[in-house]
């Protein structure tokens, strides 16, 4: 790649500044709670994960958040903007074992490189708060948050349905499912049942949901839907069919279903349970086994995603029983149907073929019935006229076989990964006394020393294989006992890291409650809508947790979000295969770190995708240096006198301020980049064939353009900052201060008449509204006595000029 121009800011230049701000160390904050009447302000940006350098991706992140910070501090705000990395996760587990090594080794080379590059894109971050999710000091206070959620009754071990890959020898969630497969190697994933430990996120369901309500205009609507539909709250009713009267071991006497439509109760015409559920095991007839057994292992081999699906083929098989109708007494049969799904709602649908069309397509591919004997069918292309839902629930709650019940889409949180790197679960399983927590002060739980093969033993996850580390004494009787083998989701760790950062290095607590409160909630977030479901949830929820514990007096941990488009290259994601990729060292190397980020941000507003075959970095080059140029004309010296012209360039600057800094509050960065060159270009006419370049009216605008540029592009405004003869750093300076004087629109003169006869005459704004210019005519005192206290019956009113007014 070249370039047609050189960066106006060499590179010698840029490491001169990177001293320059090392040693100023301007964005530290102080730790503990914010300076008294600080005006806290805590930025926040998801934080990266070390995989390689830094990416396009986080350039376009970075240069946003970084815009946000330093318009804030310019503000006055003590702005905290901390930095860390997500340093558990699979990606460096697997790079180990190719290279033979420890994971920490690959973790923390790509740690180094990516904060050498973050310090390079001059991304004013507080470091000394820097924090790695894989750092025992971390992540001891991780598995401090397990034995809290456990302690309140929310980590249960629970046995339950998983997506297993075979090759990574991992459980899958939905999302790392793709068509199938695993999302990292490929392999086609199986279902597979294992107790695991699980989180009790659906304690808190309603509460996540209610709470939206808080968020609602301050975060974007699409995330509040998807995290809705993620939660998938549905009011409906809970229907007990009793048993026909053979009873069978372990089966119960009834079969309970979810129904969000009880009103087609009368329509049913069989009851389908998830084949893998306890209860298909219940309630098959012990000549129906061997085909359940069957049908478990195809279905085995599907994904939740698949069975679900409208439109699939539908399959089931049946268990050779029935339960009766609870209103009518009516035999109906019971099937198992791989379209119902073990863990929604009771696991068991009533099958209604004349209200569903998944039940009418699987009754038709069946054989069953679509309307129960006796029941008129639906008119042609219609459904049968069902009665009153409420009525039904009445007669069914009277019947004692029914009642209002809630269901949600939102399952416990599985926390178990069958993997080395990350925190360990801090349990220890002792044969006399069962599952054991580790006591707090013998945390963190180190993670045994593996690296390259060890991390994959035979047929066993690699804790399991670290025979030593695995014995430990039990902690409540002393006897023989092992280690819980299993180490946490990375998201526990990302769930509450926020928090970390206002008290980072205190051993004695994970984080302070007064610098908690201080700080917290977390003014902006910005990161990827990737996060919508996940991330965002389990820090949502763990906020929850920890207020409820008395940990923080927050109840919500971020009060505003704003997510920034994909970058993607000629249409499509950047990737390896489609040979799209673009890397950002290079960028940066030929156009210098400034024209990098003032295109990115020039390119569209912050939550578009950004093509980066539109982004011209070499088009800002020239933008950069008519603003460095300006600067330099102007000078160090102290300004001559005022001149006649120098009113108008005065309010073209400050009108510019006033509408940078509200364009800045509402995130509109590209715009403000914008008006920004406007500014420059300002400048410049009034240099060329204004006052000139020592009017203190043109300093004035020099002044204002270099503290705007340094929201985008740190290097050109310390330039010019330091070429305006300014010490040491443009980041220590203030925003402009607005003269609303010099912001008001320009006064014109507007005619009042009365019946077509001009009677006054008014001094009102240009911009004036039309309300506005009303209100002031009537008000005149010759018109209120040509009205003699009636009201008009007229008023026609032109702004700015005319208001005419028919009695
Ligand atoms: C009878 C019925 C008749 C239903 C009708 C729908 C239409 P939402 O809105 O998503 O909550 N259902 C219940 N449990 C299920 C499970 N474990 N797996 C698959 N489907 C299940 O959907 C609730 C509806 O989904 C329930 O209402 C049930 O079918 C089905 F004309 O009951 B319905
Ligand atoms: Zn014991």
């Amino acid at each position: 790649m070249t370039s047609l121009t050189t960066p106006p800011v060499s590179h010698e230049r840029e490491e001169h500044w990177q001293r320059v701000w090392d040693a100023l160390d301007p964005y530290t904050v102080p730790t503990g709670p914010p300076d008294p009447g600080a005006r806290p302000r805590y930025l926040l940006t998801m934080f990266p994960y070390p995989s390689g350098d830094l990416h396009m991706g986080h350039a376009e992140v970075f240069a946003i958040e970084d815009a946000i910070a330093r318009y804030w501090r310019l503000q006055g705000h003590q702005v905290l903007n901390p930095i860390g990395w997500d340093s558990f996760g699979l990606p460096a587990e697997n790079a180990a074992i190719r290279r033979g090594e420890h994971p920490a080794t690959y973790t923390e080379e790509n740690i180094a490189t990516q904060a050498a590059s973050i310090r390079r894109y001059a991304v004013s971050f507080d470091f000394s708060r820097r924090l790695h999710t894989h750092d025992p000091e971390y992540y001891r206070w991780t598995q401090w948050l397990f034995l809290q959620l456990r302690a309140r009754g929310l980590a249960y071990r629970g046995a339950g349905w998983v997506n297993w890959c075979p090759q990574d020898a991992t459980v899958l969630a939905n999302e790392q499912v793709v068509a199938g497969r695993c999302e990292r190697c490929g392999s086609a994933v199986v279902r597979r049942e294992l107790t695991q430990w699980l989180v009790g996120i659906t304690q808190y369901a309603d509460r996540l949901l209610d709470d939206m309500a808080e968020l609602e205009g301050r975060w974007p609507d699409r995330i509040l839907t998807m995290q809705r539909n993620w939660i998938g709250r549905s009011e409906g009713v809970q229907i007990r069919f009793a048993g026909d009267g053979g009873a069978r071991p372990g089966q119960g006497s009834h079969l309970e279903v979810f129904t969000t439509r009880p009103e087609t109760l009368a329509g049913v015409t069989f009851l389908a349970v998830a084949p893998e559920s306890e209860t298909a095991w219940a309630w098959c007839a012990p000549e129906a086994r061997s085909a359940l057994t069957t049908y478990r292992e195809q279905v085995a081999t599907r994904t939740e995603i698949e069975r679900s699906a409208v439109g699939q083929e539908k399959s089931g098989v049946p268990l050779g029983t029935s339960v009766r109708h609870p209103l009518t007494g009516e035999l109906v049969p019971v099937w198992a149907a791989d379209y119902v799904l073990a863990g929604y709602g009771t696991g068991a649908v009533m099958g209604v073929p004349a209200g569903d069309d998944r039940d009418a397509a699987f009754a038709a591919a069946m054989g069953l019935p679509s309307v129960p004997r006796g029941m008129a069918g639906p008119a042609a292309g219609g459904e049968p006229d069902w009665p009153d839902p409420g009525s039904v629930v009445e007669q069914l709650e009277e019947a004692g076989a029914g009642e209002r019940a809630r269901s949600y889409r939102l399952r416990d949180w599985l926390v178990s990964r069958q993997r080395y790197w990350g925190a360990p679960i801090p349990m220890v399983h002792c044969r006399d006394c069962g599952v054991v927590p580790v006591p707090e002060a013998e945390l963190p739980v180190q993670l045994p020393d593996l690296r390259g093969e060890e991390l994959v033993p035979e047929g066993v996850s690699p804790l399991a294989g670290a025979t030593e580390w695995l014995q430990v004494d039990c902690p409540a009787c002393g006897g023989p006992a092992q280690r819980d083998t299993d180490t946490m989701d990375t998201f526990v760790d990302s769930s509450w890291y926020f928090l970390r950062y206002l008290s980072p290095g205190r051993t004695d607590v994970p984080f302070d409650h007064a610098d908690a409160d201080g700080w917290m909630p977390v003014d902006a977030y910005v990161g990827g809508v990737e996060h919508a479901n996940l991330h965002l949830l389990y820090a949502r929820f763990i906020t929850k947790v920890l207020h409820d514990a008395g940990w923080l007096a927050a109840n919500e941990p971020f009060a505003s979000l704003l997510n920034q488009g994909q970058v993607i290259n000629r249409g499509a994601a950047m990737s390896k295969s489609l040979g799209n990729g673009v890397d950002l060292a290079e960028q940066l190397d030929t156009f210098g770190v400034d024209a990098v980020r003032l295109a990115i941000l020039f390119s569209g507003p912050p939550a578009d995708d950004l093509d980066w075959a539109d982004v011209r970095p070499e088009a800002m080059h020239r933008f950069q240096a008519r603003a460095l140029r300006l600067a330099q004309e102007v000078g160090p010296a102290g300004a001559a006198g005022a001149s006649a012209e120098a009113a108008e360039v005065r309010r073209t600057t400050h009108r510019a301020v006033a509408e940078i800094t509200d364009l800045m509050d509402a995130r509109r960065l590209n715009v403000v980049v914008a008006r920004l060159m406007e500014l420059v270009s300002a400048g410049r006419k009034a240099i060329d064939s204004g006052p000139g370049a020592g009017d203190p009216a043109v300093r004035e605008l020099a002044e204002a353009a270099a503290v705007t540029m340094s929201l985008f592009a740190p290097y050109t405004a310390e330039e010019m900052w330091a070429a305006l003869g300014h010490q040491p750093s443009v980041a220590q300076a203030r925003w402009p201060e607005v003269d609303p004087a010099l912001v008001a629109a320009d006064q014109v003169e507007a005619v009042v008449q009365v019946n077509g006869k001009v009677r006054g005459h008014l001094q009102v704004p240009a911009d004036v509204d039309a309300e506005e210019l009303r209100r002031c005519a009537l008000q005149l005192e010759k018109v209120q006595q040509l009205l003699a206290g009636g009201e008009p019956r007229r008023v026609i009113v032109r702004p700015p000029h005319l208001v005419n007014v028919v009695p």
